[in-house]
C-alpha cells in the first residue's frame, strides 16, 4: 500500500521504468525528490558485460611528515605553532611517566588495575592537540594522553584509580575508568564498543541544532568487530552525523592480532565501505596526527558529515597489568617497535633538528623525576582519603528510589547495622 507522496513518487518511477524498460538509465539518474529528500544514491550501478568478481581496492596509503629518524618528509606540514608543538611533546612524556609509575603501583598492590599506553602517545596527545575543547569525546580506555592534553591532573586520575571521595565517578568504576564533565571527556565504558553509537548520535544532535562542533570517538581495530561499530558507523554516514571516529589499530586486542581480526585493507577500507570521509595516519607521527585530525575536523563542521581516521601504530606494553604479553608476541618484536618507532624519541629527533626545542638531559631527567615525585605524592593524598559513604551506592541512576531499591537500602543499612564491625567501615564517608 503507497502511504505518502515519496513513495508515489518512487512508485510512478518504477512504472514508467517498467514500461520503458529503462532500469540501466534509472539507476544513475532518476532521484525522486520530495521535500528535497533525495532518494537513491549516486552511481550505484554501472553495468558491464564481463563476468568477475570486484577486485581489491589499492591499499590505502599511510600517511607520514616525519620519518622514523625525525626528519622531514613533507615540510608543508611542519607549521604546528611551537606552543603546541612544545605541549605535545611535554604531555607524551608526562603519559610515558605515569603509565610507567601507575603500572608499577598495580604491581604493588596500591591499585587493583591499570591500562598503560605505551607507544600510542603520539595519538592519543595529537588528538587532543588538534580537537576544539567543546569537542566532545567518547573515548574507549587507552586514551589518557587526550584527557591529560586537556587538563585531568595526576591528582585526579589517583582520585579515581582509587575510587576515593574526590572521585568524579563516586568509586563505582574500575581504574582507568576517566571521564569529566568539565572537559567533555564522556566516561570510559568497560563494554567494548558501546560508546561508538553514542558518539554517532551526539554528532546527530550537533548537526540538527546546527552546533558547530563534533564528537569524537575511539575505539581499537579489535572493537572495530562488534556489531555496535557497524551500526554506528552506517547511522553516521546516512544521518550525516558531526561525528570523527578514532580508531587506534595498534596490531593487537588482548592477544588476538590483526591477521586473526580482519582481512581486507585494515579499519578504514572497511569505513570507506560505509561511505565515510576516511583516512590513514602513521600514529607514531605526532605531526601527521595533528594535521590529520585538524583536517577530518574542518571536514566534519563544514560539510555536516562525519570523517574517519585510523592510526597505525604498536601496543609497546602489556593490553592491561591482567596480561603478559610474551605469552602471544616475542620479545624481540616489542623491542624492534620500541626502538626503532617511538613516538616520543620520533617526535624529540624532529624538534632537535628542527632547531624548534633545545634539549638539556640533565634538565630532562630533572622534568621526569618532578612528574615521578607528583604521582608519588599524588598517590598517597589519593590513598589518605575516605572511600565514598555506602548510600550513595544507590544514588544517581533514578530520580527517585524504585521501591525494590529502596528495599534493598533498607537491607544493607539493617546489614550493616548489625555486621559492621566486620567490615573496615572507619574507610569509607559517613552518611
Ligand atoms: C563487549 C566486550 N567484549 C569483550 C571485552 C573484553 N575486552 C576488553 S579489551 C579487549 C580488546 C580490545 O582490543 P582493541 O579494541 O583492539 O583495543 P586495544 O586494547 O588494543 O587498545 C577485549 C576483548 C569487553 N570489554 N567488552
Amino acid at each position: 500500500m503507497i502511504k505518502n507522496f515519496r513513495q508515489v513518487c518512487r512508485f510512478a518511477l518504477y512504472q514508467s521504468a517498467l514500461k520503458t524498460n529503462s532500469f540501466q538509465n534509472l539507476s544513475k539518474r532518476a532521484f525522486c525528490y520530495v521535500k528535497h529528500h533525495k532518494t537513491f544514491n549516486d552511481n550505484e550501478e554501472i553495468y558491464t558485460h564481463q563476468l568477475s568478481a570486484a577486485s581489491q581496492p589499492d591499499t590505502i596509503p599511510t600517511f607520514r611528515v616525519i620519518d622514523l629518524q625525525g626528519s622531514v618528509l613533507a615540510p608543508q606540514y611542519e607549521n604546528i605553532p611551537d606552543e603546541i608543538l612544545n605541549k605535545i611533546f611535554d604531555t607524551m612524556v608526562q603519559v610515558e611517566e605515569i603509565d610507567t609509575i601507575l603500572n608499577m603501583t598495580q604491581r604493588q598492590g596500591k591499585i587493583s588495575f591499570y591500562m598503560p599506553s605505551f607507544g600510542e602517545q603520539a595519538t592519543t596527545v595529537g588528538v587532543g592537540a588538534a580537537l576544539e575543547f567543546e569537542d566532545l569525546v567518547f573515548p574507549q580506555y587507552r586514551e589518557q594522553g587526550t584527557i591529560i592534553y586537556r587538563g585531568y591532573t595526576v591528582r585526579d586520575m589517583l582520585n579515581q584509580c582509587i575510587g576515593n571521595i574526590h572521585d568524579l565517578g563516586k568509586g563505582r568504576q574500575m581504574p582507568v575508568h576517566y571521564g569529566s564533565k568539565a572537559l567533555n571527556f564522556v566516561t570510559v565504558s568497560s563494554p567494548l564498543t558501546t560508546q561508538v553509537p553514542q558518539a554517532s548520535g551526539a554528532g546527530y544532535g550537533y548537526r540538527l541544532r546546527g552546533e558547530n562542533k563534533v564528537a569524537a570517538t575511539y575505539f581499537g581495530e579489535g572493537a572495530a568487530s562488534e556489531g555496535d561499530w557497524h551500526a554506528a558507523l552506517n547511522f553516521a554516514a546516512t544521518l550525516s552525523c558531526q561525528t570523527l571516529f578514532l580508531c587506534r589499530n595498534n596490531k593487537y586486542a588482548i592477544s588476538t592480532p590483526v591477521v586473526d581480526q580482519y582481512r581486507g585493507d585494515g579499519i578504514a577500507g572497511k569505513s570507506i565501505g560505509y561511505g565515510i570521509k576516511t583516512y590513514r595516519v602513521d600514529g607514531n607521527d605526532a605531526l601527521a596526527v595533528y594535521h590529520t585530525v585538524k583536517e577530518a575536523r574542518n571536514y566534519i563542521v563544514t560539510n555536516k558529515a562525519p570523517a574517519f581516521i585510523e592510526f597505525m601504530t604498536y601496543r609497546i606494553g602489556d593490553h592491561s597489568t591482567s596480561d603478559h604479553s610474551v605469552m602471544y608476541r616475542t620479545e624481540d618484536e616489542i623491542s624492534s617497535w620500541k626502538s626503532t618507532n617511538n613516538p616520543i624519541t620520533r617526535l624529540g629527533l624532529y624538534l632537535k633538528k628542527s632547531g624548534r626545542r633545545v634539549f638539556d638531559e640533565a634538565k630532562d631527567k630533572e622534568v621526569r623525576a618532578a612528574i615521578k615525585k607528583d604521582i608519588i605524592a599524588a598517590l598517597k593524598e589519593a590513598n589518605e582519603q575516605k572511600l565514598p559513604a555506602w548510600n550513595t551506592l544507590f544514588e544517581d541512576v533514578y530520580d527517585q528510589l524504585t521501591p525494590n531499591l529502596k528495599e534493598q537500602k533498607e537491607e544493607l543499612r539493617q546489614h550493616l547495622n548489625e555486621y559492621g564491625e566486620h567490615y573496615n567501615l572507619q574507610k569509607f564517608a559517613s552518611n
